[in-house]
């Protein structure tokens, strides 16, 4: 790592001259920092007719939002575009394009998605996407079938496994999940309203237990490929058309993980909508992301029974009736990790626009209240829910 320096504007403008692989790179004359994430400095790199050309993103070695007091692995920019090259492999259309990355540098260069916008902020201004639920379902399908047992040799698999590996990462994963919510933790942000509720998180033993079934699945169960923070704000929307980008938290773990993450902040869009729209916007809206609950997991489900049919390897795996059995294990995996995504988005640090930007304070609260409540119902049922339809009727009585 010893070439590593933080970029300015200037070197991301040269490095996008060298390595972004456009027709004219000497056209390239300026940056703009844009990096509004957690994590690290993304610049936009702009023609000399103001046209946005390319993307050039770099890891910082501290969390960006925290500061230097939280230092943080560079690996994660090689993770990063890893994961990207590999799920662009199995699903171009829905996955950002990786140009160039430079494992030293922490750098990546990334095609330029300045036609799309994020769908978390599309989601909280009440905007549908009508055929994103289903591309984000294809891409789910698509990049976890692809590298998972089902397909890849058992020496390739180990490798990939081993390729992967991204300790730091999911760390901050498994204590932001599945710890600081549970327990009185500094890094913890919700209302003093919520206390009680909060509290009562920490002292239900059924859920503690479901909670570290869960952690423990994402220590072990290396099923997969996972893009590891799939939320709204990792996904780019336009009409039409869906990408994945910000992979750097993937690594081998449960597929349910990703799913479950996925359907989770489309549940914190659904509690926050009658603090973000008008009422009968909101009751629509919320229809709405009822039924993009449904048509990710359908989407997913169908197309990843469709592809172990037609492609999966191994004797053993490719038993009738095999993929079927799984995938009810992803399915009570998928509600319990979005359960544990529901709570930690609202009780923990990491908190979204969904909820952020409700400005009526009570409203707010009530909000979170919702979320956090039907984040616990989600964990502590997760193995009771026959399917999808059974898991929207159960959100709908959550209120
Ligand atoms: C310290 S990083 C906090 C969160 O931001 C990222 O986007 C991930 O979701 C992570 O959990
Ligand atoms: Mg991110």
């Amino acid at each position: 790592m010893s070439q590593y320096r933080t970029f300015t504007a200037a070197d991301a403008v040269e490095y996008a001259k060298r390595y972004g692989g456009i027709d004219d790179p000497s056209a390239l004359v300026s940056a703009e920092e844009i990096g509004d994430g957690n994590l690290n400095l993304v610049f936009k790199i702009y023609d000399n007719q103001g046209v946005s050309r390319v993307v050039v993103k770099q890891a910082l070695p501290y969390v960006r939002c925290v500061g230097e007091s939280w230092p943080l692995t560079l690996d994660r920019a090689r993770l990063e575009a890893q994961t990207l090259v590999e799920h662009y492999k199995y699903c171009p259309q829905h996955t950002v394009q990786i140009i160039h990355y430079d494992a030293d540098l922490a750098v990546m260069v990334m095609e330029d998605l300045s036609h799309y916008r994020i769908w978390r902020s599309e989601l909280v201004k009440g905007v549908r996407y009508p055929e994103a639920s289903r591309q984000l379902g294809e891409y789910l399908a698509q990049t976890l079938f692809h590298t998972s047992d089902f397909i890849l040799h058992p020496h390739q698999k180990k490798a990939e496994v081993a390729r992967f590996i991204n300790p730091e990462m999911c760390e901050i994963t498994e204590d932001l999940f599945f710890n600081d919510p549970y327990n009185d933790h500094q890094r913890n942000n919700y209302p003093a309203a919520l206390e009680p509720l909060v509290a009562s998180l920490r002292h239900d033993n059924a859920l503690r237990i479901a909670v570290a079934a869960l952690k423990h699945r994402f220590f072990a169960n290396a099923e997969a490929l996972l893009h590891g923070d799939i939320h709204s704000g990792s996904i780019f929307v336009a009409e039409g058309s869906l990408k994945a980008i910000d992979a750097e938290f993937g690594y081998f773990g449960p597929i349910g993980f990703d799913v479950g993450t996925a359907i989770g902040n489309l549940l914190i869009n659904y509690c926050g909508l009658p603090g973000l729209v008008a009422p009968r916007e909101a009751a629509d809206a919320r229809e709405q992301r009822l039924a993009d609950v449904h048509d990710i997991w359908s989407t997913f489900s169908a197309r990843f029974l469709q592809l172990a049919k037609e492609k999966t390897t191994g004797i053993a795996l490719g038993y009738p009736g095999y993929a079927q059995a799984f995938l009810r294990k992803v399915w009570a995996d998928t509600i319990g990790y979005c359960g544990t995504e529901l709570i930690r988005r609202t009780v923990g640090m990491s908190h979204v626009a969904d909820m952020k930007l409700i400005k009526d304070v009570a409203m707010r609260t009530e909000c979170l209240r919702n979320a956090i409540t039907l984040g616990r119902t989600l964990i502590l049922a997760a193995d009771h829910v026959e399917d999808v339809d059974a898991l929207i009727a159960r959100i709908r009585q959550a209120g």
